[in-house]
């Protein structure tokens, strides 16, 4: 879309308009800055504020445009005040004070997925869910490229959305966090889906039905809804005068798993799409990531072949179930992304024999007892750490053997003693890093070299 008619639409939506608009761009992470550049272009005038002593003003734009206000080292009051719209950044709640108070005053709250939805008038996807976010949305921009069409890839996966915003594009496939769902009202997605909803972010959500309730935003709109037909939260997110997609790795849905003889495939409606064991993924729950995938691009109208070609290469994403070596026939498996219990679940049912969890870090207000009984039937010991090793610990109480570890090499020395042949040893922590490692890359990255280092 041109300037005039992105302009047109955000005037329309939000009332917000160069003349007028007082904007105040809160956070100055990657997605402030990417509002920044994109409000700069239209000619809108703002301001941006971060809470941060020292927020890293570092980015080229700022040596570009030294006359946009910046206040840094708390929220200022007054720059709140006089403000007609606020640009939120994921990572800034919603209740904060000021922000409250600007709401009560009449300031309306716009995210930067609103703007991108402004701003295109080709089709959106938008995927959404506790766990497999970031896969299926890479699984779906492969698949794309497979069918030929110029796509742009981002939103929580990392490229904020408004950075992916180019003339050519044909498809937009974003990732997309209850925190960035909780402030857009515009984004009418041609497909959605919620993958899946387990506790997380309880910390910054009410309780599991609020934080629901926010994914199910992402099915605002008239466009094709994606339904996870195994996950009641989810299949409860029907609407029946909507087109809906459903998938499932355990009954009868619109994309399922069936046998045909010996082999068992990817099917949609009668069609068998490809063998599941084609599918280069390990873990049931990747196959439910390939169901999602291929329902959210049919609803689109990608290629079929190209799609299912694209899922026999996809190798998957760093720190999710990756494989790091095979050690005196000890397997080890970098599972760090596993953030959640959900995700630590979905890892622990893909396992036959017992296996040795490595666990722990910030729970975020999680109820561990969620992992008892998977941990009781998979695990052989578990090895905790971090901050809320003890919440895990009484959790576990009695039916499974603790260790405790102060660091990753501890923890991976630890695995080795307790591991023998034919094992597997899994860092899937079911909790956030924050406590212990600069990030989910940072703690993965140590276990390998931990482990690495047991080789050497
Ligand atoms: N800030 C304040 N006050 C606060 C909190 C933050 O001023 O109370 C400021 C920080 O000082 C910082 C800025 O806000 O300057 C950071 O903004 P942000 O936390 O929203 O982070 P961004 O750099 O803009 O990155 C965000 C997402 N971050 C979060 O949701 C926390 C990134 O997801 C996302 O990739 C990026 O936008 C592009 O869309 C990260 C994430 O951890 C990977 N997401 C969570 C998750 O996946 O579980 C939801
Ligand atoms: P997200 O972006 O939602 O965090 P990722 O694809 O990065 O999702 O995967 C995060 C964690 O969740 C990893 O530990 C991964 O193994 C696990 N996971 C991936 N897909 C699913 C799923 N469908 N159900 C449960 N866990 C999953």
């Amino acid at each position: 879309m041109d300037k005039v008619a992105i302009i047109e639409s955000l005037k329309r939506h939000f009332a917000l308009d160069p003349k007028n608009a007082k904007i105040l761009v809160v956070g100055l992470g990657i997605t402030g800055i990417s509002v920044a550049r994109f409000l700069h272009s239209l000619g809108f005038v703002f301001a941006m504020i971060d809470s941060r002593d020292k927020p890293p003003l570092n980015d080229e734009f700022f040596q570009q445009t030294p006359d946009i206000p910046v206040f840094t080292g708390g929220f200022d009051e007054a720059a709140f005040k006089v403000a007609t719209h606020l640009i939120v950044s994921p990572g800034v709640s919603l209740h904060e004070q000021s922000i409250v108070k600007a709401m009560a005053n009449g300031a309306k709250i716009v995210s930067d997925i609103d703007l991108l939805a402004c701003s295109v008038n080709v089709p959106i996807v938008a995927i959404t869910g506790s766990n497999g976010k970031s896969t299926v949305t890479t699984m779906l921009g492969e698949m794309a490229k497979a069918s030929g069409k110029q796509v742009g890839v981002g939103g929580n996966l990392g490229t904020p959305a408004l950075d992916l915003l180019a003339p050519n594009t044909e498809l937009y496939v974003l990732e997309l966090s209850s925190f960035q769902l909780e402030r857009t009202s515009v984004l009418n997605a041609a497909a959605a889906t919620v993958l899946n909803v387990s506790a997380d972010h309880l910390d910054r959500h009410a309780d599991i039905v609020e934080y629901a309730g926010e994914k199910q935003r992402v099915y605002h709109g008239d466009g094709v809804i994606v339904i996870n037909a195994d996950d009641a939260l989810v299949n409860a997110m029907r609407e029946v005068a909507r087109k809906v997609l459903s998938f499932s790795i355990k009954g009868e849905a619109d994309f399922y798993l069936a046998y045909q003889g010996e082999t068992e495939y990817l099917m949609y409606q009668q069609s068998l799409l490809m063998p599941l064991a084609d599918l280069p993924l390990e873990g049931r729950h990747n196959a439910a990531n390939a169901l999602a995938a291929l329902a959210l691009g049919v609803a689109v109208g990608l290629d079929i072949p190209a799609m299912c070609s694209a899922l026999k290469t996809f190798k998957g994403l760093d720190h999710r179930m990756q494989k790091v070596a095979d050690v005196n026939g000890v397997t080890w498996v970098n599972d760090s992304k596993a953030t959640n219990i959900g995700a630590c679940v979905a890892a622990l049912e893909g396992y036959d024999d017992k296996v040795i969890l490595i666990a722990g870090g910030d729970a975020k207000g999680a109820d561990m007892t969620e992992l008892t009984p998977v941990v009781k039937e998979k695990a052989k010991g578990v090895v905790l750490m971090g901050k809320d090793a003890n919440l895990i610990e009484q959790a576990l109480a009695g039916c499974v053997p603790v260790h405790r570890a102060d660091n990753m090499v501890q923890a991976v020395q630890i695995a080795a003693s307790l591991a023998s042949g034919g094992d597997s040893v899994l860092l899937s922590p079911a909790c956030a890093s924050l406590d212990q490692y600069k990030n989910y890359q940072d703690r993965g990255n140590q276990f390998a070299q931990a482990v690495l280092a047991l080789v050497a």
